[in-house]
């Protein structure tokens, strides 16, 4: 029945985003500044909640220098809409989180706040590039919003 006196209220859920930052991005802001530039995580995590949130979405964060943690996060937020993840330096070396993003049911986005291509060769291969289903790099900080972004897009086209 819909409508009438027991016509319920449907309201719409926004999807929940994870936001996820891999080793050494704790530092962002404070050392290599040319590299890096000097936004702070938490000032990246807090424009990214705010553009979540103005979407109607939600921001779920995590950063850790620890590549099970990195894992056990992924698997726990298993029912998450789609998450955005800087790897850092696993990017280049690590299969088992490959792995993790690979059985991650929803949309990944890869983001590099520098030009992996143009620096030195071991940053140039990332093993989470092909089951990721976007990468922003070499946008600085402001690729993590261009990812959320692109995700908030990719989701309301698939309807989710
Ligand atoms: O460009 C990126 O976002 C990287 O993922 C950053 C990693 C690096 O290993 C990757 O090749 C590319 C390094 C994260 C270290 O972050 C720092 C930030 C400020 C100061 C020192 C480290």
């Amino acid at each position: 029945m819909s409508g009438g006196r027991y016509a319920r209220v449907v309201r719409r859920i926004g999807p929940t985003i994870l936001l996820l930052n891999g080793p050494n991005l704790s530092a962002l802001g404070t050392r290599e500044p040319r590299i890096y530039g000097t936004t702070t995580l938490a000032e990246v995590v807090a424009r990214c909640r705010g553009a979540a949130e103005a979407a109607g979405a939600t921001l779920v964060d995590m950063q850790s220098n620890h590549e099970g943690a990195l894992i056990d996060f992924l698997q726990q937020h298993a029912a998450a809409d789609g998450a955005i993840i800087n790897p850092g330096g696993l990017a280049h070396t690590s299969v088992v989180l490959r792995d993790a993003v690979a059985a991650f049911l929803s949309p990944v986005v890869e983001v590099h706040i520098s030009d992996i291509a143009a620096r030195e060769p071991f940053r140039h291969h990332s093993y989470l590039v092909d089951v990721t289903a976007h990468q922003v790099i070499g946008k600085g900080v402001a690729g993590y919003e261009e990812a959320l972004a692109w995700l908030l897009t990719h989701l309301k086209e698939r309807g989710t």
